[in-house]
C-alpha cells in the first residue's frame, strides 16, 4: 500500500522537500524557544512550544507514511518504460499484448540480459539505412528484427500467418531475459498466449516483480522438415493461446520473460487474456 501525503508548507514545492523543510523549521523554532526561555519571555516561549508540537505531528505522519512506502511493488527497480518517436504509450497494459521488443530502458542487467554486446538484428542482419525497422534499438545488445514478406516470414510453412513489419526479439540464447513495466488494469486469472517461432523445442518462464510465477514452460518447435530453406526454420510462426494460466494483482509491476532452455526462438508478443 502506498500513502502519499500532500502538505501545504511555505517553500515546499515537492513532497520530497518536506523533510528538509520540516527539520529546518523545527530547528528554527527550537532555537527561538531556548532564546525566549533564556531571556525570560515566557509567553513567547509557550507559543514556541505550541509550534514545535504542531511541527512534530506532521513529522510523525511523515515517518509513518514513509515506512508504508517500503511496500512499493517496483522497489528500487531502475528501469523506465520504453518510448521512442513512434511508440509513445510507455507502460504496456494487461489485459492485452506485451510487445517483446518494448522491454524497459535501463541496460544490461537492469532491464535485460543478453549473451553478447551487439544487436545481431538492427544494424547487422538488417543493415543501418536510416529506417525505423532497421535501426530499432540499434545500440542495445538485445537482438531485434521484424517480419518480412518475400517468402521469409510470409511463407507456406507458418502455422499462424504473422502480420508483416512486426518487431520481434530473436537470436535467443538460454539465460537471456527482458523486463517490462506493466500495468494490470483488472486483477484476476489470466491465460497467456505467445506469438513466436522455435527452431527446436524451447522453454521460457515468466516472473512478476522478480519472482518466478510459472516455472519452465514448453514452447513447441515450429520446425517443418519439408521446408528445404534452412534459414526459414527460424521463421515459421505460430501462436499458442494458452501456455500457462497466472493470477495477477492489480497495478504497476514488472514482468520478466526468461529463456530457460534451448533458445533458437523468436518472440513477437505475449498476450494476456482474462479468464475470470
Ligand atoms: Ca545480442
Ligand atoms: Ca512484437
Amino acid at each position: 500500500m502506498i500513502i502519499t501525503v500532500t502538505l501545504s508548507l511555505s517553500n515546499v514545492d515537492r513532497v520530497t522537500d518536506f523533510p528538509v523543510c520540516l527539520h529546518t523549521g523545527t530547528l528554527r523554532l527550537t532555537y527561538r524557544l531556548l532564546r525566549d526561555l533564556f531571556t525570560q519571555k515566557v509567553y513567547q516561549a509557550m507559543k514556541r512550544i505550541s509550534s514545535v508540537v504542531k511541527m512534530g505531528i506532521p513529522l510523525l505522519l511523515f515517518i509513518i507514511c514513509n515506512s508504508c512506502n517500503t511496500g512499493n511493488p517496483l522497489g528500487d527497480y531502475k528501469g523506465i518504460p520504453f518510448t521512442d518517436e513512434a511508440y509513445k504509450t510507455g507502460v504496456q497494459s494487461i489485459p492485452g499484448k506485451i510487445q517483446c521488443e518494448y522491454y524497459d530502458l535501463g541496460g544490461e542487467g537492469i532491464t535485460f540480459h543478453d549473451s553478447d554486446s551487439i544487436n545481431s538484428g538492427s544494424g547487422n542482419y538488417n543493415p543501418a539505412d536510416g529506417s525505423y525497422l532497421h535501426e530499432f534499438r540499434i545500440n542495445e545488445s538485445v537482438d531485434i528484427s521484424y517480419t518480412k514478406s518475400n517468402g521469409i516470414d510470409e511463407n507456406p510453412y507458418n502455422l499462424v500467418h504473422p502480420e508483416m513489419d512486426q518487431l520481434y526479439i530473436g537470436w535467443i540464447n538460454p539465460g537471456e531475459w527482458t523486463k517490462y513495466t506493466i500495468d494490470v488494469k483488472t486483477p484476476g486469472l489470466y491465460q497467456v498466449g505467445i506469438m513466436y517461432t522455435a527452431h527446436d523445442n524451447g522453454q521460457i518462464s515468466l516472473s512478476i516483480n522478480d519472482i518466478d510465477i510459472t516455472g519452465p514452460l514448453d514452447i513447441l518447435s515450429t520446425y517443418v522438415a519439408d521446408d528445404t530453406l534452412s534459414m526459414r526454420q527460424w521463421h515459421h510462426w505460430n501462436y499458442l493461446d494458452n501456455i500457462v494460466q497466472v493470477e495477477l494483482q492489480k497495478g504497476l509491476q514488472t514482468l520478466t520473460l526468461h529463456t530457460v532452455a534451448v533458445g533458437q526462438m523468436n518472440y513477437d508478443y505475449l498476450n494476456f487474456s482474462i479468464i475470470e
